[in-house]
């Protein structure tokens, strides 16, 4: 039996994301990461020593941090379903782009979101979204440039490598951040959000 913690509105929506793109049955445990007595509880505790959203168990099997989470959900139950790339050079490709969205491009996206549409008006510092915003300049130009050759990002479907990436851009749009600089990215995420999997566990 699977089991996810963390609600939707959270870093766990990448994961809902993938056990729905896999239609494998599972059990949501909707943890808020503002609940901090049921983070700070001694059986989550156990867990996920570092009390944050998601953690996954599947069997006997405990995994926290939302990519590493997908790349083995992908690994053991999306090779039929295309989720895992077919050839291990797309595998490499799959993990690169995990990595590299999480060092390169979440924080910033993240700090754009906060304070360009989340945090209260008064907390917001516009200075700070703008300093963000232009440090996403680069890594989003690098990721249009390796889209604009081709459709997905590692072999010739979607696959956990896109869903990684794309859960994790899917924030510009809250974020109302404008992506008509880099077309193909902006295309290549409409298509990877269009997808009803991402839908349902939107709704999650
Ligand atoms: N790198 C981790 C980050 C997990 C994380 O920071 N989760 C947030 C919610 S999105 C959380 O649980 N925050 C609660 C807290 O920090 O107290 C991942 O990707 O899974």
């Amino acid at each position: 039996m699977i089991t996810l913690y963390g609600i939707a509105a959270s870093r766990t929506f990448r994961c809902l994301w993938m056990l729905e793109e896999l239609s494998l049955e599972y059990r949501h445990e909707p943890i808020d990461y503002r609940d901090h007595a049921a983070l700070d509880a001694p059986a989550y505790r156990q867990l996920n020593p570092n009390g944050r959203i998601p953690t996954l168990v599947d069997g006997e099997l405990v995994l926290w941090e939302s990519m590493a989470i997908n790349l083995y959900l992908a690994r053991r139950y999306g090779v039929d379903t295309g989720l895992w790339p077919d050839t291990v050079e797309d595998e490499g490709r799959a993990w690169q782009w995990s990595f590299w969205v999480m060092s390169e491009i979440e924080h910033s996206l993240l700090t754009v979101l906060m304070h360009q549409r989340l945090l209260p008006e008064e907390q917001r510092n516009p200075e700070r979204a703008a300093r963000h915003r232009g440090i996403l300049r680069q890594p989003f130009a690098v990721l249009e440039r390796a889209l604009d050759e081709r459709d997905w990002l590692a072999g010739t479907r979607f696959t956990v490598a896109d869903l990684n990436v794309a859960a994790v851009l899917s924030w510009a749009r809250p974020a109302r951040l404008s992506l008509e600089d880099w077309p193909a990215l902006d295309d290549w995420l409409d298509r990877c959000l269009d997808r009803p999997a991402r839908k349902r566990a939107q709704r999650k």
